[in-house]
């Protein structure tokens, strides 16, 4: 096995500017035949041709029309002296049928599609199957007439004539555009039509393609797609570029979507929603993984990678665009909130253990591997720094240059940075580093008033940990967004040498000093606000500054992050104890916060709910080098009791006033709606019913928390409640959690993506028997392992959510899911390796866990055909 370097990169020695691609579709025999323009563009002639091929039936390869040599290696077809240009055809038969993998093409529930990103159109024919190969694409699909009634690829359509018996309908896509970008879908679904006219005058059809008596759930996904094409415009000027914009959702999909140029195929999970079967969640998802697609249509699309290695330069910039399109259009500080607990969870969970990778990594073995918080959210932070450094014009200004130079190109990170340096002035240069360096670093602050001068004089040292492979860190550019607050609670101005001074303050080296002048007084001190880097902070806050934080702070995210602040001192304080098996530490600054939050800050019911989420147990395990799980999850059970006890009227008052409101909104006859105001209403609601109940449960009135759950539970008109109810049973183990589950399977058992809720509550639940009952669910007529969704909904959610029966001592957990992992392997090893990330712990937790870890590991390692994915993961763990 290999991996790849980044710095091997070379430019390719032959490119195809044109293909005409023909599937004569057959579920377990399709016939592709590839007629390829194909060009040499290296001197040396003798360079043979190499092309790329995974699972693929040879029937015939033609170079201008004759029979010609070539060579078939397992996963390259080859063809020696060649001439400088020539046609090449080449054709293969492919079974989508058993296409488990879920690349290339495949079969959906009867519906043919297609997945070709990274490394998926190599499974359909072969082809110089590398982003930096760019073609225009002609695809011709032939299929019995009325076997299948939409029969799509991208582009524009052409012909759809009937001959023979056989329906032919030609596709064209006027831009050049590389492999992983090519897509088809076939089959029958109900269809949803909107027109859009683009700023320029352009009439583009947009269709919305979703399975047979589907189509009202997919109003508000189409209409998610008007809103992106306007927002695109106005936010960032850029206008869809052909007539017809298509969006197919399939229920079998590794990932949440697919951007293929004019043909988006998305999970249905990011498409169906209703009022009566989709959560808020699922609303607000759907809006930005539409717009996400969408909007890679330039940043990926338009102008795409030149190889994997640089996968950031579209995802992190793409993730930066959703995350804006969200926050200009729903809550953004909200949105925000939502994009920090990414980083400071899982991101930083990678960061800290073996995958740990620069955005834009340097050696890869499976490319799908790298599809990664890192690459995409800690990418999107990268850009989000940038337009923090610039300012929304020079970031704009640096679009613009970024397109104008690279339109029809496939480029690099470095070209992306280089047009925001030479547009904006601004050297990048060491910037850099965040392309090239992995890891969290550190920012340890102090400051030191001086009354007399009335200067605050901070002191920042920078340090970033070693990741895998580096062990020495240049230091980062990072802009500290500052603010300062006096005793009263004001903001004071930043100024220096007498003059106003941003509040971006940019640290470059290891040890920085930064001095304002003019302050009144010791200063409160904001250090990040709106998370200005994705970096830790350590600074020794006195005594009552982080609750004038959160009490007066304006930023948003600076009084959530205090919140998180306050808790994390004695989530980590009380492990300590736990460890030392002393007596917890009582909560007290935790309970006088909440207390306020509750009663005297005014916040909306959204952001109040925000800001009372007690961190999960994944995010606390980063606070620590090394894990004692049982410590920390022992001390953050403390913290819910404490808090449900001390405050139990505050929750049940807070619980009866918002079912209140809620009963009289059914009473008015007014319906679920997917407003600010009633999300904010339902999160709240959710937390206090959660303390209330778990307060009644300390207090054993079990019974009382069982009713009250059930009462939520029948007068609940939509998902979302209905969830908060079921979530609430299942997870304080309450009686009544039978008769919900029940009742909710009988209701949505034919509802595939709502039953996968059920999954989730059942395998989240932290209680003894959870395992044996995951098992159990494995035998539910609704579970298919062959189906990601239902995969990740029971498996992924026991083994990434579920931190407490998964790591139980027993090594019961691990066990299960290797069994699960060695099962995965041989149908879908992709999906098997993003459920395993959190064994990959193993080095940071105690010995005994870590022996069993390893134990499993081992096994898997020696089951013949392990694949890539898996191996990789591993093998870095191992080292
Ligand atoms: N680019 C695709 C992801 C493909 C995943 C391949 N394992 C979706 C997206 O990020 O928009
Ligand atoms: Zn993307």
């Amino acid at each position: 096995r290999q991996e790849k370097r980044r710095l091997d990169y070379k430019k390719p020695d032959f490119t195809i500017t044109d293909i005409d691609l023909t599937f004569e579709l057959d579920l377990t025999a399709t016939i592709v035949t590839a007629v390829s323009r194909v060009k040499r563009l290296t001197e040396d002639r003798k360079i043979p041709l190499v092309l790329n091929g995974d699972s693929l039936k040879l029937l015939d390869v033609k170079l201008d029309g004759a029979e010609c040599a070539f060579r078939e290696t397992e996963n390259t077809l080859e063809l020696d002296s060649v001439p400088d240009e020539f046609t090449l055809t080449v054709k293969t038969c492919i079974n989508p049928k058993d296409n488990s993998e879920l690349m290339g093409l495949y079969v959906s529930d009867g519906k043919f599609c297609t997945q070709n990103e990274p490394e998926g159109f190599r499974r359909i024919t072969f082809f110089t199957d590398h982003p930096d190969v760019l073609a225009r694409y002609t695809t011709h699909i032939i299929a019995p007439d009325g076997a299948y009634p939409f029969m799509l690829s991208n582009g524009n359509l052409i012909k759809d004539e009937v001959k023979d018996g056989k329906r032919v309908v030609t596709w064209e896509d006027p831009f050049p555009k590389p492999s992983y970008l090519f897509a088809l879908v076939a089959g029958d679904f109900d269809e949803l039509h909107r027109d859009f006219v683009t700023c320029g005058g352009r009439h583009v059809d947009v269709y919305l393609y979703v399975d047979k008596g589907q189509a009202s759930c997919g109003t508000v996904a189409i209409d998610s797609i008007l809103r992106a094409m306007e927002w695109d415009e106005k936010r960032f000027g850029l206008e869809y570029d052909l007539n017809r914009f298509n969006v197919v959702a399939v229920d079998f999909f590794n990932a949440g979507a697919m951007e293929n140029k004019s043909l988006n195929i998305f999970n249905s999970k990011y498409v169906l929603v209703d009022a009566e079967s989709a959560t808020d969640t699922d609303f607000e998802n759907v809006l930005s993984v539409i717009g996400h697609e969408y909007f890679h249509n330039w940043t990926g699309d338009r102008v795409t990678c030149r190889d994997w290695f640089q996968l950031s330069l579209k995802e992190g910039l793409t993730v930066f665009r959703d995350q804006e399109f969200s926050s200009d259009l729903c809550c953004r500080p909200i949105e925000r909130i939502k994009a920090v607990n990414i980083i400071k969870g899982p991101q930083f969970t990678e960061d800290a253990g073996p995958m740990a990778h620069p955005i834009r990594p340097d050696y890869v073995m499976e490319m799908n591997n790298f599809y990664s918080v890192t690459v995409y959210d800690k990418g999107a932070e990268v850009i989000r720094m940038i337009h923090t450094i610039l300012g929304e014009e020079l970031f704009q200004k640096g679009m613009k240059l970024y397109f104008k130079r690279h339109d029809g190109c496939a480029v690099t990170c470095e070209d992306f940075v280089s047009a925001m340096e030479d547009a904006s002035g601004i050297d990048l240069k060491q910037f850099r580093n965040w392309y090239s360096q992995a890891g969290t670093p550190c920012v340890s602050g102090s400051l030191r008033y001086d009354a007399e001068k009335k200067q605050a004089v901070y002191t920042f040292n920078q340090s970033t940990p070693a990741t895998p492979g580096q062990s020495v860190k240049q230091p980062f550019v990072i802009p500290l967004s500052m603010a300062l607050y006096g005793s009263d609670g004001r903001k004071i101005l930043l100024k220096r040498n007498g003059e106003p001074v941003s509040e971006v303050q940019i640290l470059t080296e290891e040890h920085n000093v930064v001095v304002f002048d003019d302050v009144p007084e010791r200063p409160v001190t904001a250090l990040l606000q709106n998370f200005s880097a994705p970096v830790k902070v350590e600074y020794p806050y006195a005594q009552g500054e982080l609750e004038t934080l959160l009490k007066c702070a304006d930023d948003p995210v600076t009084r959530y992050e205090s919140m998180q602040n306050i808790i994390n001192s004695y989530i980590v304080l009380n492990t300590v104890n736990a460890q030392r098996r002393l007596p917890f530490t009582h909560s007290e600054l935790v309970v006088q916060s909440f207390r306020y939050i509750l009663e005297e800050s005014g916040l909306d019911n959204r952001f109040m709910a925000y800001i009372l989420r007690i961190p999960p147990v994944n995010t606390l395990m980063g606070l620590f080098t090394a894990i004692d799980l049982d410590a920390i999850i022992a001390s953050r059970k403390e913290l819910v009791r404490v808090l449900s006890v001390e405050l139990a009227d505050i929750w049940e008052k807070l619980y009866q006033k918002l079912l209140a409101e809620f009963r009289q909104r059914l009473a008015e006859g007014r319906g679920y709606e997917c407003t600010e105001e009633q999300i904010g209403s339902r999160d709240l609601i959710r937390v206090a019913l959660n303390f209330h109940v778990r307060g009644l449960v300390l207090k054993g009135e079990e019974a009382k928390a069982s009713a009250i759950v059930s009462g939520h539970y029948r007068i609940s008109d939509n998902m979302t409640d209905t969830l908060i109810a079921l979530n609430a049973a299942t997870a304080h183990n309450l009686e009544s959690r039978h008769e919900i589950l029940k009742d909710f399977e009988s209701r949505w058992r034919d509802n595939a993506l709502v039953f996968d809720n059920y999954f989730r509550a059942v395998a989240s639940a932290p209680y003894p028997d959870t395992l044996d009952n995951v098992r159990k669910l494995m035998e539910h007529e609704c579970f298919d392992l062959t189906n990601p969704n239902r995969v990740r909904a029971l498996l992924g959610t026991f083994s990434q959510l579920n931190p407490e029966c998964f790591n139980d001592i027993s090594g019961r957990g691990y066990e299960f899911l290797t069994e699960i992992l060695i099962k995965l392997n041989g149908t879908n090893p992709h999906v098997a390796a993003a459920i395993m990330t959190p064994m990959l712990n193993l080095n940071r937790l105690d010995i005994k866990r870590k022996g069993m870890i390893t134990d499993c590991f081992n096994r898997i390692m020696r089951i013949p055909g392990l694949s890539d994915s898996i191996f990789e993961k591993i093998d870095k763990a191992f080292k």
